[in-house]
């Protein structure tokens, strides 16, 4: 990627334009593109215009920021204008762009980002200004702008999607009892906020032995019930045969919506290798999945390294025996223990959600 001198010598204004961008970023919807936002400064440090990307398929910030500057059409000198922007301007057509050439073509002198986009087709935008005589710096708030787009970042370096581990189980860890009664361990307020998960993310994946026990529909519902307008796909991997008439199939003709989910929603995958059940999600567009059990299929994914992020939904009950969250990760002594550190990111380390609490972790930084 393109390299700079050391990014020091930002001024008051550069550092207010990146504040600015990161603010606006904030505003365009979650989608399979990472969030960009770009200010444009004259030389005297006056903000000129303020843009964004609203989501995939939209045009891009620095597009968004030089419109709303020049409008269709408007002459006007940029040479001593600096464009500050929360990622790396884009090299490629995509579904709109290159961004480097709305910045070549509305003149404008310099340019200051945050990250470089390590989306490969994308990448080399900042080579491309240089080479057109465009002062390009990069480095600056780069970390907030890293916890801006963590997940999408995660799933473009690690050419996969990224996976969300969500854990419901009693403070001695257990996710069922003795008899296999799960239902309900967690409280309501828990459950709701996991449907609100769940209409954030791709896919669902459960493995066999969930859908024998619990049945699950794998759907994201509001409170009163109704499907949310965004449905994950339900993925069950495993070797053994469901039942036809499972839930989750979506062909049990829930009163609610029956004819709203099809067989395009669901999808079985005999394995019980989990990199395989990625490979075959990332294939389809997957750009955030979420594991929802039982024990074997998170402790699978958890000892591959294939979780980035574990929400825990933590009920104040003692079960002494029963379902574990996890089966064996294949840690014998505490050296080898997973460590795992609170999210910065998120509203807080916990959520309190009627009588439980909710841990929102990632991976902890070496
Ligand atoms: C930018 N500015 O505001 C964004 C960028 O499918 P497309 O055409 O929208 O391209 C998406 C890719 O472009 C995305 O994966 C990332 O590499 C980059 N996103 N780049 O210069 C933007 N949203
Ligand atoms: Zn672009």
């Amino acid at each position: 990627s393109f390299r700079t001198p050391a990014p020091e010598h930002f001024t008051a204004a550069e550092i207010l334009g990146m504040e600015t961008a990161l603010s606006a970023a904030r505003q365009g919807v979650r989608s399979s593109n990472p969030l960009v936002g770009a200010v444009i400064i004259d030389a005297d440090g006056t903000f000129l215009a303020i843009g964004y990307h609203k989501g995939a398929g939209t045009p891009h910030a620095e597009a968004d920021v030089i419109n709303r500057l020049l409008g269709t059409g408007v002459k006007r000198d940029l040479s001593a204008a600096t464009l500050i922007v929360t990622l790396e301007p884009c090299s490629h057509v995509g579904r709109t762009g290159p961004c480097t050439q709305a910045i070549i073509d509305a003149g404008i002198g310099n340019v200051v980002y945050a990250l470089p986009d390590p989306h490969i087709p994308a990448a080399g935008g900042a080579q491309i200004l240089h080479n057109e005589g465009i002062n390009v710096r990069m480095g600056l708030m780069a970390a907030e702008a890293e916890d801006l787009n963590r997940r999408w970042f995660v799933a473009v370096r690690e050419n996969r999607p990224f996976i969300t581990a969500r854990l419901a189980q009693t403070v001695d860890g257990r996710i069922a009892a003795v008899d296999g009664t799960s239902q309900w361990i967690t409280s309501q307020e828990s459950r709701q906020d996991s449907h609100e998960l769940r209409a954030r993310v791709d896919a669902i994946v459960v493995g066999t032995g969930t859908v024998m026990a619990d049945n699950p529909r794998l759907t994201a519902r509001a409170a009163d019930g109704s499907d949310a307008e965004h449905q994950p796909l339900r993925v069950v991997m495993g070797k053994r045969e469901i039942p036809a008439d499972a839930a989750v199939k979506g062909v049990s003709g829930t009163p609610s919506s029956p004819d709203r989910l099809g067989d395009e929603d669901f999808l079985a995958l005999r394995t019980h290798d989990p990199a395989a059940v990625v490979r075959e999600l990332h294939g389809r567009g997957v750009g955030h999945l979420m594991i929802e059990g039982g024990a074997m299929i998170n402790a699978a994914f958890l000892a591959q390294g294939l979780v980035d992020e574990l929400v825990v939904y933590l009920a104040p009950t003692l079960l002494g025996s029963g379902i574990p969250a996890l089966t064996d990760l294949g840690i014998g002594t505490l050296e080898q223990a997973q460590r795992w550190e609170w999210d910065a990111t998120t509203t807080g380390p916990v959520e309190i959600l009627g009588p439980d609490l909710k841990l929102t972790l990632m991976p902890a930084k070496a």
